[in-house]
């Protein structure tokens, strides 16, 4: 990695296939950033395990989520892209972390609290140390920038706030990273509820539209997609689906808001749903080219995922030592 350039870390969770919303809201900034800086990009597969996976979907979605990257544009060579699970300083630092966390700190996380609602079975202790986990991602790598989504801003100020915590106690140790979040597309609307965030997860998949769904599956869910009765094409916060779908479109065809309400202005829904589903389908298209020829090339994926975790994981240890040796762990002999 050249020394000149700054850092940028970010993740998902391979918890199943990705959304547009993912793409859209971070991954299509990813492929963006990747010539201006040295960019890690990570499967956090240690992160999926706060719910429960089948162990075999989790390790097919890991894989498939390594080829999603790649096929959306991200280059291998210029990228380091890897599973967390394989670089064990994740969760050494993870650890040391955790004493420098306050409970009230993590009660306080909205993704705590919904992801608690949505598995009151299973609120085990990783959900609700999970910020600690994605702080320990960034930190070892002193990330300058972690283009996410809207839904990870408060991750990203907690993460701050322990950087500077630790820093403040033991030197500069760590880098204090910002937030990178697109203009248009940080917070796409599931297509049926428009007032909650389209998520991977959702077992409703006519929510999602998934960034390997086939053209008509694409068409489908967007004609279907929740709307309201007046029939007017604009941005407001009374049009939550229209505004969804303005922002969608906007987002994959780089229009502005105001460019496309004048595009659609005496467009019905019909022709308005029709217009997004096909440039979003025309977007998609490459994408799952370039992914079906991937998953026929087993080497190549192996070669990429052996040689970017000895990567990630060399530089891990740059700062993993520097922390042991500043908070007073004995040194390796
Ligand atoms: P899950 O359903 O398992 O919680 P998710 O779909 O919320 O998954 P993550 O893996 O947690 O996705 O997030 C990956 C990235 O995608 C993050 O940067 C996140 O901010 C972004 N992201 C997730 N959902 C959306 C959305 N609806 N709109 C824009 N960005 C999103
Ligand atoms: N918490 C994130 C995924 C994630 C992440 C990270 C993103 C884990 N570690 C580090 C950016 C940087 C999520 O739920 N979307």
């Amino acid at each position: 990695m050249a020394d000149d350039k700054k850092i940028i870390f970010s993740g998902m969770q391979p918890s199943g296939l990705i959304t547009l919303g993912n793409y859209l809201g971070a991954l299509n900034n990813w492929t963006k950033l990747q010539d201006e800086y040295n960019c890690l990009y990570c499967i956090v597969d240690m992160h999926a395990m706060t719910v429960r996976q089948d162990p075999a979907a989790l390790r097919k979605q890991s894989r498939d989520l390594l080829m999603q990257y790649i096929a959306c544009g991200l280059d291998p060579e210029k990228n380091i892209i890897y599973y967390q699970s394989h670089v064990p300083q994740h969760a050494e630092l993870s650890w040391i972390l955790n004493c420098f966390t306050y409970m009230g700190e993590l009660n306080r996380m909205t993704q705590f609290k919904e992801k608690s609602q949505k598995h009151a079975d299973n609120i085990n202790a990783g959900l609700f140390t999970y910020p600690v986990l994605m702080a320990a991602d960034i930190l070892l790598y002193q990330a300058d920038l972690v283009p996410v989504g809207e839904d990870q801003r408060q991750h990203l100020e907690i993460t701050r706030d322990i950087a500077d915590r630790f820093n403040k106690i033991y030197g500069d140790v760590f880098t204090i990273p910002e937030a990178y979040i697109p203009k248009v597309g940080a917070r796409i609307m599931a297509l049926q509820n428009p007032d909650r965030k389209m998520s991977k997860s959702d077992e409703n998949k006519n929510n999602t539209i998934a960034l390997l769904d086939p053209p008509e599956v694409v068409m489908n869910k967007i004609k279907r997609a929740v709307t309201d009765s007046d029939n007017e094409i604009r941005f407001s916060e009374d049009k939550p689906g229209v505004s969804n779908l303005l922002s969608i479109y906007c987002a994959v065809t780089g229009k502005t808001i105001p460019e496309a309400e004048a595009e659609f202005k005496n467009c019905g829904y019909g022709t308005f749903k029709a217009t997004v589903g096909e440039a979003v389908a025309e977007n998609l298209k490459p994408i799952q080219a370039r992914f079906n020829e991937l998953s026929k090339d087993k080497a190549y994926i192996d070669g990429i995922i052996k040689n970017n975790a000895e990567r990630a994981s060399r530089l891990a240890d740059r700062t993993l030592r520097k922390v042991h040796k500043k908070i007073g762990f004995p040194p390796r002999i």
